[in-house]
């Protein structure tokens, strides 16, 4: 495995950064979760206009253009012989002392791309559908820290999945501050109601999400439905038709129970089923060609 570290290709056991980075001392620092279908890079300038605003987000400059960011991993690809995969982008602040203050790494931040195969969620997932509940760790409030910066710093999602994974179901909904659904801990929500697709908008603290994104898209134009984003409370995921969950690594996946209630009839719904098809079809057929 060869993973690009600042400029260079370097083996697995060379791919080393100081303890005195700001990545690793305060998570200060940022990244982007991609993937490549078929031989082309789904979604790369939506992600890295992403990457490149959380930069700036947090007054960090990227030492590179995203031209050459662009080339630096389609050429980490190539290196692993990869036409399939999930690709993390990193870049951190960079090396300095033990103090907050950025102003003190007086190095440039580094830049990090690792390439590898992805493991998936089981294929019985996607056909009978999971289950989540709802953490009692909430989402951090979109008033101190946007949930659009996509920082190094993933704690309260972290503790959230614990809960998740203490109570054996594949993800938990994250509520805002105020109790109003969010998102799940590294994936979008969305409901169906009475043929209208829902999902939160950013300022419940959701993340923009690419898949997320890209499935408002296609219920629009492919499925001519009606999108909305708005505010929603548990009782709307109780009470939907069907719930579906969105994230690069999860791409579209069933929801067919929420906290112990059945959504709809307990199957994938009909409208999800489709979503999951013009998906899979449209990470297979666009992209940044891997050559
Ligand atoms: N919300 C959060 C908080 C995320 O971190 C998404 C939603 C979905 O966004 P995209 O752009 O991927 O459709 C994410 C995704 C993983 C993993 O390995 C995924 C994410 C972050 C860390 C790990 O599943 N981000």
């Amino acid at each position: 495995m060869k993973i690009y570290l600042d400029g260079k290709l370097v083996s697995k056991e060379e791919a080393k950064v100081s303890v005195f980075d700001h990545g690793l001392l305060y998570g200060d620092g940022i990244f982007e979760g991609i993937r490549a279908y078929n031989g082309r890079v789904f979604r790369l300038k939506e992600h890295l206009d992403r990457l490149w605003d959380s930069a700036r987000a947090i007054n960090l400059t990227i030492p590179i253009t995203k031209n050459e960011m662009e080339k630096a991993l389609i050429k980490t690809l190539i290196a692993n012989k990869l036409t399939e995969g999930y690709i993390r982008l990193i870049v951190t602040r960079g090396v300095g002392d033990l103090g907050l203050d950025p102003k003190k790494c007086t190095e440039p931040p580094s830049i990090i791309i690792i390439a590898d195969k992805i493991t998936l969620y089981p294929e019985e997932l996607y056909e009978k559908g999971g289950e989540i509940i709802t953490a009692s760790t909430r989402r951090i409030r979109p008033d101190a820290l946007s949930p659009n910066v996509k920082s190094l710093n993933y704690l309260n999602n972290i503790m959230a999945k614990m809960e998740a994974t203490r109570a054996g179901v594949m993800e938990a909904i994250m509520l805002n501050s105020e109790g109003y659904v969010a998102e799940c801990t590294g994936d979008n929500i969305f409901i169906v109601k009475n043929g209208v697709l829902f999902t939160p908008p950013s300022s419940e603290g959701a993340l923009i999400g690419i898949t997320r994104d890209a499935v408002i898209e296609l219920a629009k134009n492919k499925l001519k439905m009606s999108v909305r984003e708005e505010r929603m409370t548990s009782y709307n995921i109780y009470t939907a038709d069907e719930c579906f969950l969105t994230g690069t690594a999860a791409e579209v996946i069933p929801v067919v129970c929420a906290d112990s209630r059945s959504i709809g009839d307990g199957k994938p719904g009909k409208i999800t089923t489709k979503l999951i098809k013009e998906f899979k079809s449209l990470t297979r057929l666009t992209g940044v060609p891997i050559k």
